[in-house]
């Protein structure tokens, strides 16, 4: 039976306080499910939009979370392909008007009219969570909820940005912040892709997880490197460059050197969102090289089902971290100070 309240991480101003409490449970609209979250995997986008970073307002009082693994508990009479029992994600594109021409084309995301789990609409950082059923990720029964919470996010949205960086089998990509969520989850789907992978992040715990269980060939320590353009170039076997950057860190300045040290013809992916961040790159070096610089955010949804098929295959794994719903200040706190490797998830139980 569905209680009529439960436990949820609520904010009522950006920059908080966080307020682990009871709150009502939702009912889900015709078009909506109920799901019953069970891990919710914390991306550092939960921490921007509880800042209050971006151009862009979340709604308030807000509960964040949108990398949510649960169980459909209940379901508005329109949504007929799904059924209770069945296992769910609720993502970031929490819901699209499915109508408009991006969403007619599957670019989902582009929709005018998104909603975002955990940012303008309540997220998985609570027990029950609604979405709307067209969008809710489908998760074979045979994936752990635990395991498959990172790559609502942090996997498809990097499994997107791998394809948009058009690398192919053999070639090689810088992924910059390999230590983090996304990274870690990005350079495990570029080994599964037939890449190489240079990870670049900082520490000596990101450097033997990165090197180690994520089997990246090189890592390079930005925070140690005097020359980064020269060295992420060296780990290239011909000195030229990896074709191509996926950008996932926290911070403008890599932003500002990818496309000095992509190889020519090679495509840099931004996809990590610093607060007040500008790109920046060389004309002269851009133009003759031929470098494409592009933005790529998050997946529709097949690429979102190809992400999770992944998964199912055991193509990829990453290491986190469970903890309790109620530890997620902890989590910030070492989310604030770059010191988490890998992904921390939140069991809704505890
Ligand atoms: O659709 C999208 N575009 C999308 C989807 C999901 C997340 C974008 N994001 C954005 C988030 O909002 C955030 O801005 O991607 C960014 C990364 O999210 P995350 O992976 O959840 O963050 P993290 O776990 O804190 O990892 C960031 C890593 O970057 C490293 C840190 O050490 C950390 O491991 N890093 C930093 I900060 N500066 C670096 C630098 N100069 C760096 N790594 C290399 N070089
Ligand atoms: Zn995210
Ligand atoms: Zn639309």
């Amino acid at each position: 039976s569905i209680p009529t309240e439960q436990y949820a991480q609520v904010f009522e101003k950006n920059g908080g306080p966080l307020e682990y409490k009871k709150i009502p449970v939702a009912k889900p609209a015709p078009d909506e499910v109920l799901v019953n979250i069970k891990f919710s995997g914390v991306c550092h986008t939960d921490l921007h939009a509880l800042n209050g970073d971006w151009p862009l307002a979340t709604k308030l009082p807000l509960v964040g979370g949108h990398e949510g693994a649960g169980v459909v508990v209940a379901k508005g009479n329109l949504a007929q392909d799904i059924e209770i029992g069945d296992h769910v994600g609720v993502k970031w594109i929490n819901g699209s008007c499915l109508a408009c021409s991006f969403c007619q084309q599957s670019d989902e995301p582009l929709c005018a009219h998104a909603l975002l789990s955990g940012y303008t609409v309540d997220g998985s950082f609570q027990q029950y969570a609604i979405a709307k059923a067209a969008h809710v990720a489908r998760i074979d029964k045979s994936i752990p909820l635990d395991a498959i919470a990172p790559v609502l996010c942090a996997g498809i949205t990097v499994y997107k940005g791998l394809k948009e960086s058009g690398a192919r089998p053999g070639e090689t990509v810088a992924i910059v912040g390999a230590g983090g969520g996304l990274g870690s989850l990005a350079c495990q789907y570029a080994k599964a892709m037939g890449l190489q992978v240079i990870g670049i992040d900082t520490g000596e715990d990101k450097k033997k997880m990165v090197t180690g269980e994520l089997g990246a060939e090189t890592f390079i320590d930005f925070a140690k490197s005097t020359n980064l353009v020269k060295d992420v170039q060296a780990a290239t076997a011909d000195g030229l460059g990896p074709h191509a950057v996926l950008l996932v860190a926290v911070n403008e300045k890599p932003f500002q050197q990818a496309a000095e040290y992509v190889r020519p013809r090679g495509t840099v992916v931004c996809i990590g969102l610093p607060a007040g961040a500008y790109l920046r790159a060389p004309v002269f070096e851009s133009v003759i090289k031929m470098v494409t610089i592009k933005g790529s955010y998050v997946g529709n949804r097949k690429d979102t089902a190809e992400a999770l098929e992944f998964y199912r295959r055991g193509l990829i794994k990453a290491p986190y971290k469970v903890v309790g719903l109620s530890e997620l200040p902890m989590v910030y706190e070492k989310m604030r100070a770059g010191a988490i490797a890998g992904r921390y998830v939140l069991d809704t139980s505890k």
